[in-house]
């Protein structure tokens, strides 16, 4: 058994900076990953169009000036094969590869009490033992494959958008149906349209997409913003969600109808994310939210030239933005295609497949690929997909059974010398990930040069600490109109997963303020012992 002061589970964005982090420190670190290559999801998640819905300049770490200022991104957002290159110029730069095992699921992690150890197994590749176990594994890492009437019958090709073959996929020529229009969908699309014969896309819900204006960055702009990276990188650290862009500066509800009709244009036109986060009263009222809801289903409308099309892709059953906007380059155009068909499977529902196609209660649909762009198991799926058994063997997934929590996002009680980066009851999804990911390895890393320093071996979130933390993200999230969607922040997406709003809504600056708060108060909130302490 291979033993280290720490293993991490993933080598995405989260995982590779942890390793660096600790290896600052002085500890001794595994990385064990599933994929042959580091990115996590970046890695999986291939399918054509996918791209990153934060700007380049943004999704990217800050913590090193000379990798900032060595790296040149092409686009205002990045496609997926640039980000993938970005993560392997990172491990590449700070040399991590040697300190990670590909090609190696962690099946199971038990944590021994009288020992303060964690003891790792593998699905074949060994098994390791470690003080702290962080749990580097991604919001967006476990596809969601959905149980689909009869699928096992369909004789075509299906292709899932986050676990996409490697080699790409020829879709000339081929009948392809598309099940799924979140962000995966609305990317892949239009590319899809663009090389297929003709492409069917069955939606049960329409959401609200916003466009990426997407291009290649010219070299003196490119220079402009590395220029800026100090004051970018402080503006953003100093924000809501963890971005550069001006945010909460308007009120929907304080415009006249002519100013508020110019805002909307103006963020539509600017597109992207701001389109949400310039206004103060977006997501916590209702009428401000309707209104900014019609602008975006007018904008359908004028693009749409079907009306009929135009009206099954206006979303009315969720405030815009409660689920994650998405970000998209010429998605509803592409219903103007003639080779596009849209179904609206909520009235006529998918009721099995032939070998050769897919039927509705009212049509049959020949077709010879199939592609589920049905999203993720998204914040805890990859944690309780391993069995991960802390104090008196309680499993992590049975914790969670009535919703996930974790003490400032970050420890479970009854989980000692365990991590979660990004986990739910922190900032996570809704800020920009790779600084939220910074963010939590930096905390984490002055705790445990703290726990070092003073022979700390056991660190252990409160219970009840635990309980009000995540009451109060409770709290929070019900004073917004987040809960009122069936969104992947609910859980709502997976059949039988609680609903319990997991990402922190206060914002990031808020919550990097809660952070130094209990540090600065001695870790408040946390059981620090020592392995003499745990003996007597
Ligand atoms: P999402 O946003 O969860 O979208 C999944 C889509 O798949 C959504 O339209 C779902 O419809 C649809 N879906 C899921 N299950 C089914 C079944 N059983 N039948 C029909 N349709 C289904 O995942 P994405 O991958 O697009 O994006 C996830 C995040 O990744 C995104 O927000 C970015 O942050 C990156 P529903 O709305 O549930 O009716």
């Amino acid at each position: 058994m291979a033993d280290f002061d720490a293993v991490v589970v993933g080598a995405g964005f989260a995982g590779l900076y942890m390793l660096h982090k600790l290896r600052g420190l002085g500890l001794t670190c595994r990385v064990l990953e599933a994929g042959s290559g580091v990115g996590g999801t970046w890695f999986w998640n291939r399918y054509p169009g996918a791209r990153c819905d934060v700007e380049s300049f943004s999704y990217s770490y800050s913590f090193s000036e000379e990798i900032q200022q060595d790296w040149n991104c092409s686009h205002r957002y990045a496609m997926q094969p640039e980000i993938l290159a970005y993560a392997n110029f990172v491990a590449d730069r700070l040399d991590l590869r040697r300190d990670i095992g590909f090609g190696t699921r962690v099946s199971a992690a038990h944590y021994d009490e009288q020992q303060q150890y964690w003891f790792v197994d593998t699905s074949g590749q060994g098994s390791f033992r470690a003080r702290f176990l962080i749990m580097a594994t991604g919001c967006l890492s476990v596809p969601k494959v959905p149980d689909l009437p009869g699928l096992a019958n369909f004789r075509g090709e299906v292709l899932h958008t986050a676990d996409w073959p490697r080699e790409g996929y020829d879709f000339a020529g081929k009948r392809v149906g598309v099940v799924g229009t979140g962000s995966s969908g609305v990317q892949a699309i239009p590319i899809i349209a663009r090389q297929a014969g003709h492409l069917t896309v069955f939606q049960r819900t329409p959401n609200f997409s916003i466009p990426a204006w997407n291009g290649p960055l010219p070299e003196s702009q490119r220079q402009q913003m590395k220029n800026d990276y100090r004051a970018l990188r402080t503006k953003a650290r100093n924000s809501y969600a963890g971005d550069y862009a001006d945010e909460y500066y308007l009120s929907i509800l304080e415009m006249t109808p002519e100013a508020r009709e110019e805002a909307f244009e103006k963020r539509w036109r600017e597109g992207g994310f701001n389109y949400q986060y310039a206004f103060r009263d977006l997501m916590d009222n209702a009428a401000a939210n309707e209104l900014a809801a019609d602008f975006v289903r007018r904008k359908i409308r004028a693009i749409v030239r079907d009306a009929a099309t135009a009206e099954r892709l206006c979303p009315r059953d969720h405030p815009i933005g409660a689920k994650r906007l998405c970000v998209d380059s010429e998605y509803y155009e592409t219903y103007n295609r003639p080779n596009v068909t849209l179904v609206d499977i909520k009235s006529d529902p998918i009721t099995g497949f032939s070998a050769d196609g897919l039927k509705t209660r009212s049509t049959r649909y020949p077709l010879d690929t199939l592609v589920l762009a049905t999203g993720f198991d998204a914040m805890t799926g990859a944690l309780t997909a391993i069995d991960i058994r802390g104090r008196r063997r309680e499993s992590l997934k049975d914790r969670w059974r009535d919703g996930a929590g974790a003490y400032l996002g970050l420890a479970v009680a009854g989980f000692p010398n365990m991590f979660v980066i990004t986990g739910p009851g922190s900032p996570s999804v809704l800020a920009n990930v790779i600084l939220a990911i910074e963010q939590h390895v930096e905390w984490l890393g002055d705790f445990l040069r703290h726990a070092k320093a003073h022979g700390i071996t056991e660190i252990e979130a409160d219970a009840a600490a635990e309980d009000s933390w995540m009451a109060g993200v409770r709290d929070s999230a019900d004073r917004t109109l987040y809960p009122q969607a069936n969104s992947w922040y609910m859980g709502a997406n997976v059949p039988g997963k609680p609903r319990v709003f997991m990402p922190y809504v206060d914002g990031f600056q808020v919550y990097e303020a809660a952070c130094k708060e209990v540090a600065a108060a001695g870790y408040r909130g946390f059981h620090l012992a020592r392995a003499t302490d745990v003996a007597a």
